[in-house]
């Protein structure tokens, strides 16, 4: 299907792998922007304010944060096939948690440490700072992979241990929000340069699902330039939501500035009016001088707010 969707992504990035994935599952066409994996980001930054993180969703002036709430916003958009199957989606939205706040960090410090000598210039202290961390040696970063791997194994362990009895995805018959969320942690073994894919061999079911969720593949990508996806941003309005807003009890109202930043890494205030508020999401209309007026939507877990 054509859509505007861009997607502001790099390559190597795990997040973006499955945002990728999701646009291929819903069947979509979407175009992609390159950005770079370190500071700075000059731009993403006019579209977002701030938020640096990859991927971001973009579609004329609305920007959506955080693959939780791309999912959310492609499912909206595309209801089928659904990544939200009402049966198991308990479990579903609590397997995807812990495997990008549990399983995932311990996977990348592996990783990254058995690659450290071949990482792009930078990468290390960018990504040390955004964890506010001290620059770390290269020795440190190398360190780090032997003591991650006796986190990560026995994690690894309990995705193949969901797969044992021969089910074809984590939660049964077809892949839903869950399978999305560990398939890119998985992937992420690939590494740069030296390939750990090797620790996933004892687990002959977990490469035969791994196999399936790659063939799902990434939909229609056409490749643009930053300047276009800006471009875009200038010529468009941001939106305005088709369903109203819920707010919470003590949420910030539509009409009031407000912050959000992500909870746990990468915690850079964004600033704006609030235009839309529910317990899923939360959007800020902010004014760049470059784009003009633009929409950044956020997920409300595992982000933070304050009235500003
Ligand atoms: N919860 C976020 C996490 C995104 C994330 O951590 N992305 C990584 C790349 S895989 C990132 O942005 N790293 C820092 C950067 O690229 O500037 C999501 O689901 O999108």
């Amino acid at each position: 299907m054509a859509t505007g969707l861009i997607l502001h992504h790099y390559d190597f990035s795990n997040f973006a792998e499955k945002a990728r994935l999701m646009l291929g599952f819903k069947g979509l066409a979407w175009r992609g922007v390159e950005q770079p994996p370190i500071l700075p980001k000059p731009d993403l930054a006019p579209l977002t304010g701030g938020y640096r993180r990859i991927p971001v969703l973009q579609e004329g002036a609305d920007l959506w944060c955080d693959t939780r709430l791309i999912a959310r916003e492609l499912e909206r958009r595309v209801p089928e096939p659904t990544l939200f199957p009402v049966a198991t989606s308990g479990a579903a939205e609590a397997i995807a948690w812990w495997a990008e706040h549990q399983l995932m960090r311990p996977v990348a410090l592996f990783v990254s440490g058995v690659n450290a000598d071949h990482m792009p210039d930078g990468l290390h202290e960018d990504r040390a700072r955004l964890h506010g961390l001290p620059p770390p040696s290269i020795d440190a970063v190398r360190k780090a992979a032997v003591r991650n791997l006796h986190l990560v194994r026995p994690q690894i362990q309990w995705l193949a241990d969901m797969l044992q009895d021969g089910r074809a995805y984590l939660l049964g018959g077809a892949p839903c929000i869950a399978d999305f969320a560990a398939y890119h942690v998985i992937w992420f073994f690939k590494g740069r340069h030296i390939d750990c894919r090797h620790e996933l061999l004892p687990y002959p079911r977990l490469l035969a699902w791994r196999d399936r969720m790659a063939a799902i593949g990434h939909g229609k990508r056409t490749d643009i330039e930053p300047a276009v996806a800006l471009a875009a941003a200038r010529a468009a309005e941001p939106a305005t939501a088709a369903r109203p807003s819920h707010p919470q009890e003590g949420d910030p109202l539509p009409g009031e500035q407000a912050r959000v930043r992500p909870a746990d890494n990468a915690r850079d205030w964004v600033e704006g009016e609030v235009s839309f508020v529910d317990t899923q999401e939360i959007a800020l209309v902010r004014h760049d001088p470059d784009v003009g007026r633009v929409a950044v939507h956020f997920p409300r877990l595992g982000y933070d707010w304050r009235r500003a």
